[in-house]
């Protein structure tokens, strides 16, 4: 049914779309910097991800005293982590806290969506339409929608069929489910699926896993946050923060400088046996050439594959378990607890579907395929299926910007952006995080606060000089798209199957899709950029 379309016009400043982490500090900023300003979020409270993303096992990979705000000096004194790897309910406890403390809600309009977004040349603003009808012009439009928030719809035949209890990772019941004396399926074996499996197993009375990629996983060896890096932490916390800003992924972390073929093989089983012992993702990439050279690359990954087979008993479940089709580090690693542990549990199945395809799913369960075809019962599915990573969120809101051009359209062969935060014919509309900056290759809290900044200081720029616009240039925005695909086609990265090339996603133009240059680089070049006057911007 189409939505009553209000006929009055609201008339803002500002509005900031998505209210995770990028939302809620935009909307701090913006009111503070005195720009009337709303965020819309179609969840019913703050903090996106840790909103949505409920599932039994769901915690940070980055180190909890590292993925957190550094932009509220009491925050940083206020608050304590209790685990180095905070789980979903307590970063979303912080993320409401912030909401709290700044009184965030009064600008946030919960439980809306944002459906159109329309730019009006003649008046220089957006005109945006909401799912509740309502009609809001502003001169500026912030997509602070999140780079994994628009869930992958399962490319499984008759996912709709089952009669049986199915469940998202990513949009995960409030009220948790119980699983016992249930048997359950889980399809995916990304980080989402390797958090959750070993959790889901504790409590099912059969577990069966459905494996199309195997994905390299450490131990997190979680616990109360290392002695050591609190110490570091609270020595300077602004030298700290400082360091994580000028880093390759927004943690303090010393660059490699030495190849994997350089050193012995006893020295290089030494560093990825202290890699494996510290279980944290900032500090595996220890040689420079891991990420370029497959010769180099086959050393850890040799390395991660006999560690599997330490840890499983089956040696045909260990194979299966160890990856073989990309790199290791070319799709995003995994941290678990318990994750390979759980194949040895005798409820405990793992299904390879290149063996055994799905056929379909069923009223029942799953019908597998392949020489040996199996029809499977479950009383619950859970998809780990991931996410239309990057773009999905995006796209999904039907954008014009000048001479009503469709932002579908402008990138149908893939996004076509400068810096990640603008796109040429979208005049004022920024995006958070978006493809073509650093993103979800790094921290992104550091990449989240860096963004905001740039986009709150070139709004009072606008405003103290008078223009009413800002947009790329198409030559400015052909060079950086052209930079970053040459970037990452000098690593390995592009290789994998994985969703930064959007290969996850059937139809997906396949590129790759953050900015592999690294947060501290990436920095300097927007600061260059600003200050040789908007270099690659017109504004108007
Ligand atoms: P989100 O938190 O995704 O928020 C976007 C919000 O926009 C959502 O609430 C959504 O409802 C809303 N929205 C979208 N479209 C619309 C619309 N049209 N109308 C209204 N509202 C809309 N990153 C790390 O750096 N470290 C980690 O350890 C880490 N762990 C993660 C664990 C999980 C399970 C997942 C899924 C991601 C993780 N990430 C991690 C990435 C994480 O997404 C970011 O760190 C961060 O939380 C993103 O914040 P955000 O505000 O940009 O987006
Ligand atoms: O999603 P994914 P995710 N049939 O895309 C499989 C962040 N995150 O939600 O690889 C069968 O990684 C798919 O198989 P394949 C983090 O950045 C962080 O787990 O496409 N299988 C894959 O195994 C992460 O990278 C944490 O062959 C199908 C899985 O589903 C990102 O979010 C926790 C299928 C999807 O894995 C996404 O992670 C969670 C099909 N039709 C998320 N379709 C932390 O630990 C998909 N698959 C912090």
């Amino acid at each position: 049914m189409e939505e009553q379309i209000s006929d009055s016009v609201e008339e803002l400043d500002a509005v900031i779309v998505g209210a995770g982490f990028a939302g809620m500090y935009q909307l701090y900023r913006l009111r503070e910097a005195g720009f009337k300003t709303r965020v819309i979020e179609a969840a019913d409270d703050v903090g996106g991800t840790w909103y949505w993303n409920r599932y039994p096992g769901a915690r940070c990979d980055i180190l909890t005293v590292d993925y957190s705000y550094s932009w509220d000096p009491e925050l940083e004194k206020e608050w304590t982590w209790s685990e180095r790897y905070a789980t979903q309910p307590e970063i979303l406890r912080y993320a409401q806290h912030v909401a709290d403390k700044h009184d965030l809600r009064r600008d946030i309009q919960f439980q809306t969506r944002i459906k159109r977004a329309k730019w009006d040349e003649d008046a220089k603003r957006w005109n945006l339409l909401t799912d509740q009808g309502q009609k809001i012009a502003a001169r500026f439009y912030i997509m602070a929608t999140g780079c994994l928030s628009m869930p992958k719809v399962p490319d499984v035949p008759g996912a709709d069929q089952f009669e049986g209890a199915s469940y998202f990772t990513s949009g995960w019941p409030h009220e948790g489910v119980d699983f016992s004396g249930k048997r359950v399926a889980v399809i995916g074996t990304g980080s989402s699926g390797i958090q959750s499996i070993p959790l889901i197993a504790e409590d099912a009375a059969q577990l069966t896993v459905f494996q199309r990629t195997p994905n390299f996983s450490f131990p997190a060896h979680n616990g109360p946050v290392a002695e050591a890096r609190l110490a570091e932490y609270q020595r300077d916390v602004n030298a700290y923060r400082q360091a994580a800003r000028e880093s390759l992924i927004g943690v303090p972390a010393d660059k490699p400088s030495v190849s994997a073929l350089e050193v012995s093989e006893e020295e290089r089983a030494a560093v990825y046996e202290k890699v494996w012992e510290t279980g944290e993702l900032a500090q595996q990439i220890k040689f420079n050439d891991i990420q370029l050279n497959p010769e180099a690359n086959e050393t850890q990954r040799q390395f991660m594959h006999n560690k599997v087979r330490q840890i499983v008993e089956d040696p045909k479940i260990a194979d299966l378990l160890c990856p073989t089709n990309h790199y290791i580090f070319t799709k995003r690693p995994c941290l678990d607890t318990n994750y390979y542990q759980t194949f040895n549990k005798p409820h405990v199945r793992l299904v390879d579907l290149h063996t055994q395809p799905i056929v379909s799913i069923t009223r029942a369960g799953i019908d597998l395929g392949g020489d040996e075809p199996e029809e499977l019962e479950f009383d619950a599915i859970v998809f780990a299926t991931g996410f239309d990573a990057m773009t999905g969120a995006i796209v999904s809101v039907d954008i014009a910007g000048r001479d009503g051009l469709a932002l579908r359209d402008a990138w149908s062969d893939g996004p076509q952006t400068y810096l990640g935060l603008m796109s040429a014919g979208f005049p004022n509309l920024f995006m958070i995080t978006g493809p073509g900056s650093p993103s979800v290759l790094s921290n992104m809290m550091v990449s989240i606060e860096q963004h905001v900044e740039f986009i709150t200081d070139t709004l009072k720029h606008l405003r103290d000089h008078g223009y009413d616009s800002i947009e790329p240039t198409a030559l400015a925005q052909d060079r950086w798209v052209q930079h970053g695909n040459e970037f990452a086609d000098l690593t390995l990265l592009p290789t994998a199957n994985s969703w930064y090339m959007g290969r996850n996603v059937p139809g997906k133009p396949q590129v790759f899709l953050p900015y592999v240059g690294g947060v501290g680089r990436y920095r300097e070049i927007c600061d260059e950029i600003v200050d040789r006057d908007f270099l690659g911007f017109t504004l108007d």
